[in-house]
């Protein structure tokens, strides 16, 4: 678990870059992710956007991803430490990131990187703030 709260850092502030062309607004961005439309992203919403990529990450369709499916949901500077996230969450180290494992690394990152205030909600400030941080 060695440096793993700095590389998960780097990880959030690429989390929603896969579906933010540069021109898509924040508002837009954040709208995708709130998918009850009441102002915030629960980790349940985040989650189920993670679980769509999982679904998309997954090539061979098996549930699970392995380092090299699960690097490619990872962004440029991310991706090079894909390989350490991915050992760190690898819990029963079968070689392959299982749907809970995913899910696990995923609410990780949205409870110590993105919901600022741990409310397991993440408001458009927060968004916000993020968004401009990846900048
Ligand atoms: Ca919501
Ligand atoms: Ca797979
Ligand atoms: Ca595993």
């Amino acid at each position: 678990m060695i440096h793993l709260k700095h590389i998960l850092a780097g990880i959030a502030l690429v989390t929603f870059a896969e579906d933010a062309p540069a021109q898509t607004s924040l508002e837009a961005g954040f709208n995708a992710l709130d998918q009850d439309s009441d102002g915030n992203v629960s980790i349940r919403e985040y989650l189920g956007y993670r679980l769509g990529q999982l679904a998309r990450a997954d090539a061979d369709g098996d549930g699970s991803l392995t380092a090299e499916e699960f690097r490619g949901t990872q962004r440029q500077g991310a991706a090079n430490n894909a390989a350490a996230v991915f050992r760190s969450f690898d819990r029963d180290e079968d070689g392959l990131l299982g749907r809970n494992e995913f899910i696990l690394f995923n609410a990780y990152v949205f409870r110590t990187h993105l919901d600022q205030d741990e409310n397991d909600a993440l408001t458009f400030e927060e968004y916000r703030q993020i968004m401009q941080r990846r900048r």
